[in-house]
């Protein structure tokens, strides 16, 4: 049983041998992802102070402005898991295709590929609102030694051995699951640890907080348009608050200590939802389901789906597990 307080690095080191694939590589990758967490929270929390904040100029593959942030997070995170060589390869919301790492080097035995969303909610950086990064980590599925390749990365949510997000808001949090449960690191920035804060972390099965872009309401399909409707009747004990930061990685985090719903459903604007699957829901989605929580697109569950395109978009409904079966009614019922 953790205790509050412990380091990361002391949880790392007592839960390793929990970790089915104890080859420690794993228990390094993730303290590798502390320290990359570590450097882009030093630029995050300056943003302002320094000319880092506004569009790079270019634009990613989603054609999104790439704002300054962006790129420097993809960069440390990218960096921080190349130079330590301990995965064969790293897929990113910010670059194109995959990155095949080492792959000259015929020693390069890693078994582990990482997809990563380096800064998600950019757009709120330069309005000083909570950003965070996604991380995603799945055991390579092709022969160790050889180059990796597209069937690594699109394996399905089920098959991950971690997931975790790192949320830079108020305070600095690593929130982290290898299957065990889900655990919560705060850093102290004084000192640059981070500790045990939040131990087995868990959504609440009801919640009464729903966090949707009620903007997009008339593109909605009807099932989500009537379980909005349903959350804001006055009945029972609704109607229920609707908080939307429009940062996936805060209204997940909130939710999950308060008890609610996270939506980014499809809708006649965006056909197959905003949120990419591999580096995005899939991960939430292993969190959500490790703390008792539930995540699907309206029909099926997230770990579920068949992934076919790098960054292919799903519908995105996540969070306390009473409401998303309730939302899932609605989205049935209106078919
Ligand atoms: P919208 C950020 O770009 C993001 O991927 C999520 O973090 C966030 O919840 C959502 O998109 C916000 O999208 O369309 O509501 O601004």
């Amino acid at each position: 049983m953790s205790q509050k307080n412990q380091t990361l690095g002391e949880f790392i080191i007592e839960n390793q041998s929990s970790f089915k694939y104890t080859s420690g590589e794993l228990s390094r990758l993730i303290n590798s992802i502390r320290l990359a967490a570590k450097v882009v929270n030093h630029e995050v929390n300056k943003a302002g102070l320094v000319d880092i904040i506004g569009a790079a100029g270019d634009t990613n593959i989603q054609g999104e402005d790439q704002q300054k942030l962006d790129v420097y997070a993809n960069e440390k995170f990218i960096q921080t898991l190349t130079n330590r060589n301990i995965v064969c390869g790293i897929a990113s919301e910010e670059e194109d295709d995959f990155i095949s790492i080492n792959s000259q080097d015929e020693n390069n035995n890693n078994k582990y590929v990482v997809l990563i969303d380096p800064l998600d909610g950019s757009s709120n950086i330069d309005v000083n609102v909570s950003v965070g990064t996604i991380f995603s980590v799945y055991r390579r599925v092709t022969p160790v030694g050889t180059p990796v390749t597209l069937e690594d990365f699109l394996q399905k949510g089920s098959q991950q051995v971690a997931a975790g997000y790192v949320v830079y808001g108020t305070s600095t949090m690593l929130v982290y699951t290898t299957g065990a449960g889900v655990n919560g690191f705060t850093l102290n920035p004084a000192i640059g640890t981070f500790y045990l804060s939040h131990p087995d972390m868990e959504f609440p099965e009801n919640g009464k907080i729903y966090s949707v872009n009620e903007g997009n309401y008339i593109h909605f399909p009807q099932g989500i348009k009537n379980y909005i409707k349903y959350c804001q009747m006055e009945e029972g004990d609704r109607p229920y608050t609707s908080r939307y930061i429009g940062s996936l990685v805060s209204d997940f985090h909130r939710n999950m200590i308060k008890g609610g719903i996270y939506l980014y459903p499809k809708s006649s604007k965006n056909s197959n939802g905003k949120l990419r699957l591999l580096y995005e829901c899939n991960p939430m989605a292993f969190l959500a389901e490790q703390a008792n929580g539930k995540a699907s697109d309206g029909f099926t569950r997230i770990l579920d789906i068949e992934p076919t395109e790098l960054h292919q978009r799903v519908p995105f409904i996540c969070g306390s597990k009473n409401m998303v079966v309730k939302a899932e009614e609605f989205m049935r019922l209106a078919e």
